[in-house]
């Protein structure tokens, strides 16, 4: 393949030319702590949550695949909107969050059972190293976007994160964005 450029709005979270997919409610209903509430915002039209757009690159050993992620703002009961989460399939492989518009919070659980939470706001640079999982959240009343950088070949493990979840919930109480433990987190 020949060397090409792919362009990116700070502003919508567009990369163009790029592959779109797209997150309702109904696609992520399982990662939410208040499952009821989330059964209720589907019947009241099943809203996007996040989408995410890809450059077409191979998904091979060498290669960098690398994508957009644009989250909505919203919530679900107190739970901010959410990314379903992953460790890669190939443990061994990192990855780069780099926060273009809006407040986040980036989430991470490590094989050995470690948990951190980093902010994202413009300009922060987030590394997620080799045997870490990843989620994210909006936690702000505007678009979050960000941009990610990984190994093509990483692959994506989604069934572990669905089944046990995170140790830490990241919520608005009393206006305010806090983590508290997540009353549903089993065997830990
Ligand atoms: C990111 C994520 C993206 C959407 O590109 O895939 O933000 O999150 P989920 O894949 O968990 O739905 C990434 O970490 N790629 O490896
Ligand atoms: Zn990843």
């Amino acid at each position: 393949m020949k060397p090409y450029n792919v362009v990116i709005n700070f502003e919508s979270g567009t990369l163009d030319p790029g592959k779109r997919i797209i997150r309702k409610v109904s696609d992520v209903k399982n990662m939410f702590y208040d499952t009821q509430a989330a059964e209720e915002l589907i019947q009241k039209g099943d809203p996007m949550v996040y989408e995410v757009i890809y450059a077409d690159v191979p998904e091979e050993q060498g290669h960098l695949g690398h994508c957009t992620t644009i989250i909505y703002p919203g919530k679900i009961g107190n739970e901010y909107f959410l990314t379903k989460g992953h460790y890669h399939e190939k443990l061994s492989t990192a990855e780069i969050y780099f926060c273009l518009r809006g407040q986040g919070r980036l989430i991470m659980e490590s094989t050995d059972g470690d948990c951190e939470v980093l902010e994202m706001f413009p300009g922060s640079a987030s590394y997620i190293p080799p045997n870490w999982s990843h989620r994210t959240m909006n936690v702000g009343k505007e678009l979050l976007v960000f941009y990610c950088i990984f190994p093509a070949d990483a692959g994506h493990d989604y069934a572990t994160i669905e089944e046990q979840g995170y140790p830490k919930l990241v919520v608005e109480i009393d206006g305010k964005v806090t983590v508290i433990d997540n009353p549903k987190r089993k065997n830990k």
